[in-house]
């Protein structure tokens, strides 16, 4: 785990196998008219070494090094999800150029659809796909290939690319026009080490899609630009035909749902769920992004039926107005009989909010939080406004000057750090102290799950799980020894609450944690007797 100075933005990034890389690889495959073979690499998933902490990225320099110096090839495809993964673009264009010469470079991903141009001329790639990459990466290997398929060109134009000309100049070919996902073949999970994922992560998790594109404007989010605003769907008997063949090769692995709005089409959905669950197909799957504009009763029930166990909905904020001006615009109500509906019938529900948009007051963060502690959720995630580039927000900051760095430097917009945006209300110590109380708080200390037995093995066992990842994180100890001590295991208990009150000798943690031990809180409370008794002092070394 790399540590830095501050325990609050420790990275805790776990990747799942590239859907990206297993779908182009499955769709070329089905559709190539010329003969070529394929290999694909995940650097991600590759970085895994021991089950249960989070990737290792100073291992992505050698990885990929070795792949490209010790593998053979005419085209090398990369794909980059994120603008910050952009100085690894740099690393493996670098390294291609040094080991393979006469190797073309394409590359396609959330980062080149952004920014087509910078991929050209500043990482030196020879051919960028932007947005939907499967025919169009096809298009451009018949085209190294010098290789004709009029068929196939008639079904889909080669379009949404940019490339240089004769005259080193950039030019950008739009798309008019979208794979229909029933043309889809399942994606080829075999060209990914999914296994050693397993084994090496600890995981079991594969993504899947039931759906592209998304009719909403959100100005944090450039979703659009990859799959357009229409939302269209695989038929629903692929998609069980897709999980049933899932479910048996790697035998019942937890599925992701990663739509950007699964429920859209109440129509589709239902369709979907009840086949599953008429076909008795019983999922361990989890599902984001759900709008609660598309959410219902039946809905929900369904779901539960068909073996989602936990979801996300997205919120954002908890302004009424900051809704309107990020043209989110949930109806707080709908929100409220969502939570209800959901946790009335013991579906962990969990939220994502976002703290610190541009120009957002002090008093719009709060209504933000009281939205949280008013809704208790079973686990909130408080995200401080990363203005990603090329969204809305983005320009927004920028044309209002209120970007703390020079926008070209892409690297910097990097999640979990605070320091984007400047404000004359906050600045971004005083945003992450916000977050963290209010994970602190909400998280933890309020948990529903504490209300009940169930509710709190169950949150005992996500804790324990998570201390694998985040060893040092005081509250968390307190909170299983608190637990513990409730189901009377005092042997556990003892250890838990002496590994915190051991954790706060150290300088970093003690600055992160010590305020919480003022806090009103039944665990707290009980941890600070704890202290009291054993006579235990908490001061750093
Ligand atoms: C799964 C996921 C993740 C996973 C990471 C992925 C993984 N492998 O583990 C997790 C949960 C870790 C994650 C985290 C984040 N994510 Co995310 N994530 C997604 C999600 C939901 C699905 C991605 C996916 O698999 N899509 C399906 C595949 C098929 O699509 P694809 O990858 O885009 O690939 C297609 C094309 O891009 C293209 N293509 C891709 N590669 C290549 C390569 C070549 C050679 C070619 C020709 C074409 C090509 O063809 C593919 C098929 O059409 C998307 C939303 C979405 N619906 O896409 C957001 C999304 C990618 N995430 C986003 C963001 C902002 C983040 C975070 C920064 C959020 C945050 N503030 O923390 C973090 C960053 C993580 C980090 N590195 O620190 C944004 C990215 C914005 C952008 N680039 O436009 C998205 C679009 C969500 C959104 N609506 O805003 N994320």
């Amino acid at each position: 785990m790399s540590r830095d100075d501050d325990f609050r933005t420790i990275s805790t990034f776990r990747p799942i196998p590239s859907l990206a890389l297993a779908t182009l690889c499955a769709f070329l495959d089905k559709y190539k008219t010329y003969d070529y073979s394929l290999k694909a690499y995940d650097v991600n998933i590759e970085a895994y070494t021991t089950p249960e902490v989070p990737i290792d990225t100073s291992l992505y320099l050698e990885l990929l090094t070795d792949y490209i110096k010790n593998n053979e090839y005419d085209v090398i495809a990369l794909s980059a999800m994120f603008v910050f993964t952009t100085k690894w673009v740099d690393t493996a264009v670098k390294l291609s150029r040094e080991y393979h010469p006469k190797a073309k470079i394409v590359i396609g991903g959330g980062y080149p659809t952004l920014f087509p141009e910078r991929c050209l001329k500043e990482n030196g790639v020879d051919d960028v796909v932007i947005g939907e990459g499967e025919s169009t990466l096809l298009h451009i290997l018949n085209k190294y290939n010098k290789h004709k398929d009029v068929e196939f060109e008639r079904k889909y134009p080669f379009q949404g690319y940019a490339t240089k000309n004769t005259e080193n100049e950039v030019v950008l070919v739009q798309r008019n026009h979208s794979v229909d996902l029933e043309d889809l073949p399942y994606p080829a999970w075999d060209y990914l080490n999914v296994k050693k994922y397993f084994k090496n992560s600890g995981d079991k998790k594969l993504p899947i899609e039931a759906s592209r594109g998304c009719p909403y404007s959100c100005n944090y989010c450039c979703t659009y630009l990859a799959w357009g605003k229409s939302v269209r769907y695989k038929p629903v008997e692929n998609m069980i035909k897709e999980i049933v063949e899932q479910e048996n090769r790697y035998n019942k692995p937890t599925i992701c749902f990663i739509d950007d709005n699964m429920s859209f089409s109440k129509k589709w959905i239902v369709q979907f769920l009840t086949q599953l669950i008429s076909k008795s197909i019983l999922l361990d799957a989890s599902a984001s992004n759900f709008c609660v504009k598309h959410l219902d009763d039946e809905v929900i029930d369904l779901l539960i039926k068909a073996g989602v166990r936990e979801f996300g909905v997205a919120v954002e904020s908890g302004s009424q107005q900051m809704q309107k001006h990020i043209r989110k615009n949930v109806n707080f109500d709908k929100v409220r009989e969502v939570v209800k509906i959901i946790k009335s019938k013991k579906l962990h529900v969990h939220i994502c909010w976002m703290l610190g948009f541009p120009n957002e007051t002090l008093r719009q963060i709060k209504s933000t939080i009281d939205l949280a502690r008013e809704l208790r959720a079973h686990s909130n995630q408080f995200m401080t406004v990363l203005p990603y580039p090329g969204t809305k927000l983005f320009e927004e900051a920028k044309s209002n000057d209120l970007l703390m760095s020079p926008d070209d430097d892409l690297d910097k917009y990097d999640n979990r750090k605070c320091d984007y945006l400047k404000s004359d209300e906050w600045d971004s110590n005083k945003l992450r102290e916000m977050s963290y109380d209010a994970n602190i708080e909400i998280n933890f200390l309020n948990n529903p799950c504490l209300d009940s037995v169930e509710g709190r093995d169950y949150i005992l066992r996500k804790y324990e799980d998570l201390l694998l990842t985040l060893p040092d994180h005081i509250i968390m100890h307190i909170s299983v020894g608190y637990i513990n001590k409730l189901k009377n295991n005092l042997v556990k208990y003892e250890k838990h609450y002496k590994t915190a009150a051991g954790l706060f000798k150290q300088q970093p943690l003690y600055n992160t944690f010590k305020k919480y031990l003022s806090w009103d809180h039944n665990i707290i409370n009980d941890f600070v007797e704890y202290l009291k008794v054993n006579d235990k002092e908490i001061v750093p070394n």
